[in-house]
């Protein structure tokens, strides 16, 4: 019986620690207010079908290249679930490379609500966006694109078409987001980027089928480009 007790309060001493680790964690995120942050989901690999293996290489390559030459800067991969694949991809290879983890990490929510919900300030957002017609810059679609338009209000459609109409595979175009829009009041996103990545769905248009020398590739000039992108805003 005692045994046992000892072995219960052990239990209970290692998951407060792991809490007071997970508040330590969440305090020095939200509490790193100094550096301009960019959150960005990971470009095309929902409803554009890009391997997610090749996906997080491009991911870990791009990002920590970034970091490392740029200072002040965060960059921060964001996904809706905890279970989210190409978050732990990610975790996992950039854990293999020696970089300030502080400046370049995954983080579960909606990009849409990192301050208000998640405790994150961002200063920029990344949109995968919807050119699934002629390439056209545009709200709705579905993912993260329907949803940034949807929490940024008209304003940011008007804010868009000032900026760029269209948009090809592996370029991106910054957009600041006007200053009565929901997103900027709420959540302090002064900027959205919108990005087109690679497509290798063929229910879209300009479908790669399944070239993966490209696909990397255009997949590495449209993370470039975002965080060229960033810098600019970030000086
Ligand atoms: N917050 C954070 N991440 C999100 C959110 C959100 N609110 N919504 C989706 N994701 P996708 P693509 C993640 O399909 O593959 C769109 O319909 C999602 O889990 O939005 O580049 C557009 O209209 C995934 O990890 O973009 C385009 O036409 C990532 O965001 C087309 O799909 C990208 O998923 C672009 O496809």
């Amino acid at each position: 019986l005692e045994a046992g007790g000892a072995c219960s309060m052990q239990v209970e001493k290692k998951l407060d620690n792991l809490k007071e680790k997970e508040e330590q964690s969440k305090e020095r995120v939200s509490s790193d207010t100094s550096l301009c942050t960019l959150a960005f989901p990971s470009i095309s690999t929902a409803d554009f079908q890009f391997d997610l293996e090749k996906a997080s290489e491009v991911i870990v390559d791009a990002a920590t290249d970034f970091v490392q030459k740029h200072d002040n800067v965060r960059l921060v991969l964001v996904d809706l679930s905890q279970k989210s694949r190409i978050l732990s991809l990610v975790k996992d290879k950039a854990a293999k490379k020696s970089f300030d983890s502080s400046r370049f990490f995954t983080f579960v929510g909606d990009i849409t609500q990192l301050h208000s919900k998640g405790g994150l300030q961002c200063n920029v957002i990344a949109n995968a966006a919807n050119c699934v017609s002629c390439r056209r810059l545009k709200p709705g679609g579905g993912g993260v694109n329907a949803a940034i338009f949807n929490a940024a209000g008209e304003a940011l459609q008007h804010a868009t078409k000032e900026c760029a109409d269209t948009l090809r595979p592996g370029n991106s175009v910054a957009v600041p987001v006007p200053s009565t829009s929901p997103l900027h009041q709420q959540e302090g996103v002064t900027h959205v980027i919108h990005v087109l990545g690679p497509n290798m769905n063929p229910m879209r248009p300009d479908c790669l089928k399944n070239d993966y020398t490209k696909g990397c590739k255009v997949l590495h000039e449209a993370y470039n480009s975002l965080f060229e992108n960033f810098a600019t805003i970030a000086q």
